[in-house]
């Protein structure tokens, strides 16, 4: 096959046309279906199928603009960084991501292993399935792919090496404009403000200049604290699931910075899960399984984490557990504030999440939207209160209580 293949990769049939030019994936004669299966923000996804026999492959191919927006001009350079995560994390903890066939540099495309008998886990979750084992096994995945990229088990060389690999300029960008920085901005014009609660998000956002000036501070340690290789975009969106195990995938925001980040898109996403059965009733049950998964989040990344240390320190040199204790605390209390900005973001930003967006009822959706922020800024402005999983529950419950009271005037 030529190298450049000069068809847009962004339609079934560009896609048809490609992969049936290549002979080394499928039988030479096989009958091919492609059809479109993603609906994220960023990038094209298609699954292409062998219609004789069940193979089936994705390609997941990176335009020069977002998928939602060709105004959004984007560098692709980010299914580079998604390729070479992608074989990172086959090293560090194969099993719990997309085995990656082809990277083609020139196309802009990786061909990597179809999930297809997962599901993207905020759909389950918006329908009150439950994923068995949930905690146990992110807590696994995130501590075996981000603890060997810290400075606990890498020496300067290794680290500096792996930060270059994974400088990610223009996906941080996106991050820092779409998260950072135009949620925050009373004039911005990307903004997707649900209009009932446009005065309350003005009140309570753009005119607290106290929160303003913590988000900022949030930013600048975004961009320069370098704790470890990430996946950079954790919601539940980048989660697949089937009731007892999961795979992570979409590594193309992955980047060196603090590791509260990730785990705090994770918190703030299940706190959507939470919300988002709040307002359906008799949903007890599911609501207690997000809050156990929660706590246990929290609490077993710290378990797991100086476990994992211990068993290290043979190798390496002895760390003081102080150190260590100093250092989870300040990645617990970062994840509560990062929890607080994708709570924000996804209400007032552009990019929202289906858990709010789906609620029909204009009152439930408004109650949910304003609890979501309340939440929110009880995390940024106590961060350093909250160091344990029950603090971040207890979090939730007591803004929850409180908004219960407040509207029922509505
Ligand atoms: C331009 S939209 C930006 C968002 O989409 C991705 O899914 C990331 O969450 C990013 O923040
Ligand atoms: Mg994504």
């Amino acid at each position: 096959m030529d190298k450049k293949f000069n068809k847009s990769l962004s339609d079934a049939d560009g896609v048809y046309r490609y992969i049936t030019r290549r002979h080394d994936l499928f039988e030479q004669n096989a009958v091919l279906k492609v059809e479109e299966i993603g609906n994220g923000n960023m990038n094209y996804v298609f699954r292409i199928a062998d219609t004789e026999s069940d193979k089936t492959i994705i390609l997941k191919f990176a335009d020069g603009h977002t998928r939602i927006s060709e105004a959004i001009k984007v560098s692709t350079d980010r299914i580079k960084i998604e390729a070479g995560m992608l074989l990172k994390q086959n090293e560090l903890v194969a099993g719990y991501v997309p085995t990656i066939f082809l990277y083609d540099e020139e196309n802009n495309c990786i061909l990597m292993a179809d999930c297809k008998d997962y599901t993207i886990m905020r759909e389950l979750l918006s329908e009150y399935k439950i994923v068995q084992g949930f905690s146990e096994q992110i807590t696994d995945y995130l501590i075996h792919s981000i603890l060997p990229t810290t400075e606990f088990l890498l020496d300067c060389e290794a680290q500096d090496k792996l930060k270059a690999q994974f400088e990610n300029p223009h996906l941080c960008e996106i991050t820092e404009t779409y998260v950072f920085s135009e949620p925050f901005n009373a004039r911005s014009e990307v903004n997707a403000i649900y209009e009932p609660n446009k005065e309350f998000i003005e009140q309570e956002i753009f005119e607290d200049t106290s929160l303003l000036k913590e988000v900022e501070k949030l930013k600048k340690a975004f961009r320069n604290k370098k704790q470890a290789l990430l996946h950079g975009d954790l919601h539940t969106g980048s989660i697949f699931a089937d009731n007892s195990s999961i795979k992570i995938f979409d590594f193309e925001f992955a980047f060196y910075g603090p590791i509260g980040f990730d785990l705090g898109n994770l918190i703030a996403n299940l706190i959507f899960a939470w919300l988002h059965a709040e307002a359906d009733s008799n949903r007890q049950s599911f609501i207690h399984w997000v809050e156990d998964t929660i706590a246990s989040i929290i609490n077993l990344f710290r378990i797991k984490f100086i476990r994992e240390l211990a068993h290290a320190e043979a190798k390496n040199k002895v760390l003081s557990k102080n150190n260590v204790n100093a250092y989870l605390e300040e990645v617990i209390s970062d994840t509560a504030s990062y929890a607080g900005i994708e709570l924000i973001r996804r209400i007032v930003g552009l990019a929202h999440v289906k858990d709010i967006t789906s609620i029909s009822s204009e009152e439930k959706r408004i109650k949910a939207e304003i609890a979501a922020i309340a939440i929110a800024k009880q995390l940024i402005i106590n961060s350093r209160s909250i160091t344990t999983g029950t603090d971040f529950v207890q979090a939730v419950r007591k803004e929850l209580l409180n908004r219960v009271n407040v509207l029922s005037h509505i």
